[in-house]
């Protein structure tokens, strides 16, 4: 044996070993259960600018309807004149319509999902107030916690209806604690009824990103912090058995601002179609803590 075959035969050696070790746990083999962009998933650091905008309401809405509460009289002493609020307009301005960013691409070519969007700590509450949800459309962060609570002097029963999450339905009787609930799928958008009061109806849309608003009375909604880039929008409003929504293509510059005025209603429903419920909103790594 010369002294060259002599080295390659100890370096071999050395390398089996090597290679032993780390098949014996030394290195860990890789999960590939695990979501692939989470291992890189960072925080957006870029410049970033808002998508804003006013959603109208075409024609003449239909009128609210009194609500018969006769079978709660608790229901009727505190709240005498308990309409339906499915379609709130005032001046031709329509409430109650989520606003969320579905896709696009991010400046630099990235999408919204190969970034980590912590679940921010707050909580988003939900309360039942004169036998009437309120706030009546809301949005949450995947995993973020919402607080439902009680004030009225009778007996709920909160009951969200997923496709994709967990169903459940909760009886929260006068003065019960809030009851802390969390979704684990993006959902856009879960109906929540009430099995005690059946005209009591919310509406929560859950997405992995905080991207989103809820049109206020006066029809305006503001999404901040959005990363410059090329996204879809969507406006969803309750109505028909899925619900109704538009889409808009918009292109948020770096530190400005991009318009998104959507209009429902009247005889401008050409380009309505109806929300596919089922769909996830947008399919983001789910992240760690
Ligand atoms: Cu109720």
């Amino acid at each position: 044996m010369n002294k060259q075959t002599k080295v390659w035969l100890v370096l071999s050696i050395a390398l089996s070993l090597l290679a032993l070790a780390a098949a014996c746990g030394g290195a860990k083999a890789p999960d590939t259960n695990a979501p692939t962009a989470d291992a890189t998933a960072a925080p957006y650091s870029g410049p970033t600018g808002t998508v804003s905008g006013v959603i109208s309401y075409n024609g003449t809405p239909p009128a609210a309807k009194k609500i018969d509460t006769t079978a709660d009289p608790v229901c009727g002493q505190k709240n005498p004149n308990l309409t339906t609020d499915d379609t709130m307009v005032k001046d031709g301005k329509l409430a109650n319509t989520f606003v969320y960013v579905k896709e696009g691409t991010v400046e630099g070519g990235k999408k919204i999902g190969d970034f980590a969007w912590a679940t921010p700590t707050s909580e988003v509450q939900l309360d039942q107030n004169g036998c009437h949800y309120a706030p009546h459309v809301l949005g949450v962060m995947v995993n973020q916690k919402l607080k439902i609570t009680n004030s009225d002097a009778t007996q709920h029963n909160i009951h969200p209806t997923p496709k994709l999450n967990q169903e459940w339905n909760q009886t929260q009787a006068n003065g019960a604690p809030p009851i802390e609930k969390a979704f684990t799928r993006s959902e856009v958008l879960i109906p929540v009824k009430c099995n005690q009061h059946p005209w009591m109806k919310a509406y929560i849309g859950v997405l992995k990103h905080p991207l989103f608003s809820v049109s206020s009375d006066s029809g305006a909604f503001e999404i901040k912090g959005v990363p410059a880039g090329k996204y879809t929008v969507v406006a969803w409003r309750e109505g028909g058995a899925n619900g109704e929504e538009k889409t808009m293509e918009v292109t948020v510059p770096a530190n400005g601002a991009a318009k998104a005025d959507f209009s429902f209603g009247g005889a401008a429903t050409s380009s309505t179609k109806p929300s596919l419920q089922m769909m996830p909103a947008l399919e983001l790594p789910v992240m760690k803590h």
